[in-house]
Formats: structure tokens, sequence, C-alpha cells
């Protein structure tokens, strides 16, 4: 599987302007929180050095309680929370602003063990890789099919729950091009960890030839093996769970598949995506990703070979 492309992850990166804020609150802590360890540290090893007993010392004064200095380190760490405290809820309200009747850009539907993600403005539907223009500040939709997932790509900052019955929004404003990964951050049943998120930013105008590109349906196809494989899939119980735009298969049990081509991998960054792998996984789905929602049917190695070819043909 190729993703060796993807931009480098660590707790410091970021891609998006949110993120961006996120991490600059982060350094802003961090900083405080340095000041206060060394200013700490400072006072006990100068008062450890200075006020140690000597032989002969007399017994030290006896006090109790210094109502000044009292005040004083109650007061000043109930500022520096205060302010904290204040500039994380400006984060918050910059990062998550209150999204009204604002409609979605994309509608991100989890499902065991795989991503669903529809663009209500355009109506293109794919799975697993997702497309973000850059530039634009995008309004995802967090939804769940079925349990509680969590989408979390590290480099856009938050993760998000997918929570069933209650949507949650994201805002994402890309400004880096490229590939991100990322992955499920809620387990979510046996194929949990088997469930990466792939995000590709595009600028403004290749984001709008790809929008196009996913809304043509895919031509018929003409070649014996594909034809084949078409008569296979409409004529198998493929056609419970997946859909093909132009055909008659219109199931979103499953990932739809129209353009399945053009996706990097399989089930989720699974496999690359070829002709071979796509015909290992239709002929067992439960060996690459044990419990996933795609049974094991009676395929032969060569329908599943033809079935392949019609669907690495969609484009
Ligand atoms: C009971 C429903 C069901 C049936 C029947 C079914 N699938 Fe699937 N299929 C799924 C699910 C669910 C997934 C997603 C698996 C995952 O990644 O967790 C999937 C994934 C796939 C994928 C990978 C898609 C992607 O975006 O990576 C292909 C290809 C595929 N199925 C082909 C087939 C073919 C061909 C048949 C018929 C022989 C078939 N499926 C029958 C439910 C089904
Ligand atoms: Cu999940």
């Amino acid at each position: 599987m190729d993703l060796t492309t993807a931009h480098d992850t660590n707790i410091f990166s970021y891609a998006t302007d949110q993120a961006r804020t996120i991490v600059y609150l982060h350094y802003v802590d961090l900083i405080i929180c340095f000041g206060i360890l060394f200013t700490v540290i400072g006072l006990v090893t100068y008062a450890t050095i200075k006020f140690k007993a000597r032989p002969g010392d007399a017994e030290p004064r006896q006090d109790e309680g210094n109502v000044k200095l009292e005040i004083t380190w109650t007061v000043i760490p109930a500022l520096i929370l205060l302010f904290l405290g204040v500039l994380t809820a400006i984060v918050m309200n910059s990062v998550n602003p209150p999204v009204g009747k604002l409609q979605a850009d994309v509608i991100v539907n989890a499902h065991q063990f795989w991503w669903e993600y529809r663009y209500p403005k355009t109506g293109v539907v794919t799975a697993n890789e997702l497309y973000l223009p850059e530039g634009v500040n995008t309004l995802l939709e967090i939804r769940s099919a079925d349990v509680i997932h969590s989408f979390w790509v590290p480099d856009f900052g938050q993760k998000m729950d997918a929570v069933p019955g209650h949507p949650n929004h994201l805002f994402l404003k890309p400004f880096a091009r490229g590939l991100f990964t990322g992955a499920c951050s809620e387990f979510c049943g046996a194929a949990h960890s088997l469930m990466r998120i792939m995000v590709t930013v595009l600028s403004p105008q290749d984001f709008k030839a790809w929008t196009e590109s996913q809304l043509k349906v895919p031509a018929a196809p003409t070649e014996t093996e594909a034809v084949h494989g078409q008569e296979l899939f409409m004529s198998k119980t493929c056609v419970q769970c997946h859909a093909i735009a132009g055909t008659d298969a219109k199931a979103l049990v499953g990932p739809n598949l129209t353009h399945l081509a053009d996706r990097k991998t399989l089930a989720a960054g699974m496999m690359a995506n070829n002709v071979d792998n796509a015909a290992a996984w239709i002929v067992n789905p439960q060996k690459y990703k044990p419990g996933c929602h795609m049974p094991k049917m009676r395929i032969s190695k060569e329908e599943a070979h033809d079935i392949a070819v019609y669907l690495e043909g969609l484009k």
C-alpha cells in the first residue's frame, strides 16, 4: 500500500488553520507551565542552600503562617488559570464556532469498519479516502451508522466522535496540499484498528476537477472479462450491499464502488488497490479484515478475478 507520500505527523505538526490555533494555545500553556516549574525549582534550590542549618545554629524563629505570602500564592495562580481559561474559551470558539443552519460540505458517516463521505452540495459519494480543497473552510458533519467511532487526522487537530443519532461538526481549513493519514480513535469493534482515514488536500481547481470526475457515470465494460465480471456482480449478493452509479446496484450497506479504481487502497487502507488484491478481498474479506461486515461468499478465484477486473475499470 503506497502511503509513503503522506505527510509526516508529530505532536507539533499541523495542516489546518484550526490545528495551528490549537498548537499555538498549547505553546502558550507549555511556556507558562515551564515558567512555573523553573520558578519553583529555583526558589526551592535557593532556600535549600541559603537556609541550610549549620552546626551551632540557634533554633529558627517559629512562624505561624504569613498572610501576605499566602494571598500572593493564591492570587497569582488564580490569575494564571483565569488567563488560560479565557484563552482556551477563545480558541474553542474560533475552532468550533456555532454551526447554526449552515449546511455541511461533507457528511462523514462512520461504519464498522469504514468511512462513507458524502458531499451533499454536489452529490459526490465516496468511501475511505476524503478529498478537501486547500484554503477553503470546509464543514464536516460527523455521523455514525452503528456504534461510536471517532474521526481523527492528527495534523487536523481535534478528534471528533461519531455518535449514532447525534451529528457532530468539525471545521477544517487546510493550508497544505498532499496526503494526510488518520485512524478511528474510539474502540468500535473487532476491526477498529483497521479503519484508516486518508485525506488528500487538492488545490481548489484540482478539487473541482476531482468533483467532476466523481460525478461521471463510469462507462459500461466492453472487455470480455469485465463484462463477465459485471454479470457476476449483478447476479451475486454484491448488489445487496453495494452501489455503482448507472447500474441496478443501489444498496448502501457497504462502500459505494462507483469510482473504486480511483482509490489508493482497499477496505480503508488494508491493501493497495489493484486487480489481484481486489480479487483476493472478494474471495475472502474476513482474512484481511476479521469481523468486517462483508461475508466470505462462495466465489471462486476465477469469478473473483473477473469481478475485480470489472470493478477496477470503474473510473
Ligand atoms: C453483506 C453486505 C456485503 C455484501 C453481500 C458484499 N459486500 Fe463488499 N463490502 C461490504 C462492506 C461492509 C465493506 C467494507 C468493509 C470494511 O472495510 O470494513 C465492503 C467492501 C468491499 C470492497 C472494498 C471497497 C473499498 O472501498 O475499499 C469491495 C471491492 C467489495 N466490497 C466488493 C464486493 C463484491 C464484489 C461483492 C459480491 C461478491 C460484495 N462486495 C458483497 C459489504 C458487503
Ligand atoms: Cu471505528
